[in-house]
């Protein structure tokens, strides 16, 4: 019990200062926030220059704010992405690289969305905000926690109820078989999947969308009658269009699959030239697991996602709608991001997980109905880090410390203001880390600190990144330049629980071979976060071309 006494007097004594602070300003009451996620949207959006979506409210909400142009997350998979968001530090300080949630216990680590409600606002999540429920801040006591902690461990060690709004499928048996029956699904809602979803609409991705946008509306409606003088926070997550791709016909009618423009470097199998290292391609999973699309099938799933982002579209309109109905527009910061990029075929990959940035690039629109920039976007580079104190300055809060982004309020006010601020993005591969990078003209990326290969792109003069320039002398000194920033920059440290898993491993691990590649992958372990990793990237002789199938021992 004391214990538990001495972990809470920190919290109380923050929260206490948090209050007092906003009373002592004698500020006006700050702005309610509108917290938008969407899984899994990459920048195929109208308003970032997509020729084919139909995205009206996007582009709407761009003309009330500012458009991040080059925004980056700092892991391409759902959970790691974030949950670095929401505690806005990277994914080497959060240890959260797989589908593990970080361990808050002990750790004086506030969560955005604990934070606004320290701060006495209304704050209310539906969706997809974080990957799973909002975690028990650490102010709620050790029991609470832990007993949380507990409820997740068990969830995660049963792979059955992995992600359970999955349900295109039987409940699987073993996580990689039941690949095979939720993944490569992209078509419309049939009539008689539509019945049954009406009828138990949790089980239903797209349905979850359709409920989750009418309670925020609620919400919405109750706060504004309500008028209690207390601002609200409300987290609004739309899970399409994560997989299976599926909502109903109309929005597929919009998309003939004949006229969907495939990339320049598609490719039925994840496939890059001899210069780039092997781990920089990724196994398809989501799309096209164990299956060589032919370019029919491959346009047919870009429409389909093109289906699924406009759904998701139409929901967010319903909710901008409200907020003008109701007149909350002029007192509401809008925040909209996709927690990653996605591959729709570049370089023979579909989905996440990769640090291209076709995967690690994503949307982000704020809106700050007191700027004078509306409409306007910003090009430098800005990271998901950036997001949590950016609310903190927008909402007059004090910022927690230990936030590891920096706030875009001076970027909002001038979005053509001088910033020299690199993006750092960072994948896990087997039990190390491909960490990349980014400014506003090069992308550098290092395979497990160099030890199977390095990556530079110049992403002016090739945005595709289909040339890499590693070996190009007369880049030498940018390398240079860059490796500094990947090695004494803020993700160049190890997490203590990776460096343990690390020191763990050393005695087992084999040398790289003389061309610089690992003799074998190494051999199972049973841990989880392994498991995860090596089921993303393992058996690439399944995925990858033939040039790449020779090459894996
Ligand atoms: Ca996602």
């Amino acid at each position: 019990m004391k214990r538990i006494f001495l972990l809470l007097v920190p919290v109380l004594l923050m929260v206490a200062g948090l209050c007092s602070s906003a009373r002592a300003a004698g500020s006006p009451r700050p702005p309610n926030v509108l917290f938008i996620a969407v899984d899994d949207l990459n920048t195929r959006i109208g308003c970032y220059g997509d020729p084919v979506v139909k995205t009206p409210n996007l582009d709407r909400l761009a003309r009330w704010g500012v458009r991040f142009e080059r925004a980056y997350c700092q892991f391409p998979l759902c959970n790691p992405s974030r949950v670095s968001l929401l505690l806005g530090r990277y994914p080497t300080t959060t240890d959260s690289i797989d589908f593990a949630r970080p361990a808050l216990l002990g750790r004086d680590w506030v969560t955005l969305t604990e934070q606004f409600r320290a701060s006495g606002y209304q704050v209310q999540l539906r969706g997809k905000v974080y990957h799973y429920p909002e975690p028990k801040p650490w102010s709620a006591g050790e029991v609470a926690v832990r007993k949380e902690q507990e409820i997740h461990r068990r969830n995660m060690a049963d792979l059955t109820r992995w992600e359970p709004y999955r349900t295109q499928a039987p409940p699987p048996t073993n996580w990689v078989k039941s690949l095979r029956t939720w993944a490569n699904v992209f078509r419309p809602v049939p009539e008689s999947e539509r019945i049954d979803a009406e009828r138990n609409p949790k089980d239903y991705e797209w349905t979850a969308d359709v409920k989750n946008t009418g309670q925020a509306l609620e919400l919405l409606d109750q706060w504004t009658q309500a008028r209690s003088g207390k601002p609200f926070f409300l987290g609004l997550g739309f899970y399409k269009p994560h997989v299976p791709l599926v909502v109903p016909q109309k929005y597929f009618d919009l998309y003939p699959a004949e006229k969907m423009p495939l990339p320049p470097d598609f490719a039925p199998t994840p496939t890059a030239d001899d210069s780039v290292p092997r781990y920089a391609l990724r196994y398809n999973l989501d799309l096209f697991y164990e299956e060589r699309p032919t370019p029919q099938r491959a346009k047919a799933a870009i429409a389909a996602y093109y289906a699924c982002i406009t759904f998701m579209d139409e929901k967010l309109g319903e909710v901008l709608d409200a907020l003008e109905r109701l007149g909350l527009r002029d007192n509401t910061v809008i925040v909209l991001w996709g927690d990653h990029g996605w591959h729709l075929g570049e370089k023979g990959m579909w989905a996440k997980g990769t640090l291209f940035d076709v995967a690690a690039h994503a949307p982000l629109i704020i809106v700050d109905p007191r700027m004078k920039t509306a409409g306007q976007a910003c090009p430098r580079t800005v990271e998901f880090v950036d997001i949590y104190p950016t609310l903190m300055e927008l909402c007059g809060l004090p910022t927690p410390p230990g936030l590891e982004g920096t706030s875009l309020v001076p970027l909002l006010n001038h979005p053509t203001a001088a910033w020299d601020r690199p993006a750092f993005t960072m994948v896990a591969r087997e039990e190390w880390l491909g960490r990349s990078v980014r400014t506003e003209r090069w992308c550098y990326t290092e395979w497990d600190e160099g030890r199977y290969g390095a990556e530079l792109y110049d992403l002016q003069a090739d945005p595709r990144e289909s040339t890499n320039l590693v070996k190009a002398p007369e880049h030498a000194a940018v390398i240079a330049k860059l490796k500094m920033l990947l090695h004494t920059g803020p993700v160049a440290k190890e997490s203590p629980v990776r460096a343990a898993t690390r020191r763990k491993s050393d005695g087992r691990e084999e040398k790289p071979s003389d061309d610089g590649l690992p003799a074998r992958p190494r051999s199972p372990t049973s841990s989880r976060r392994s498991l995860i990793n090596r089921a993303t990237f393992t058996r690439p002789w399944l995925g990858c071309s033939a040039r790449y199938a020779r090459k894996w021992p």
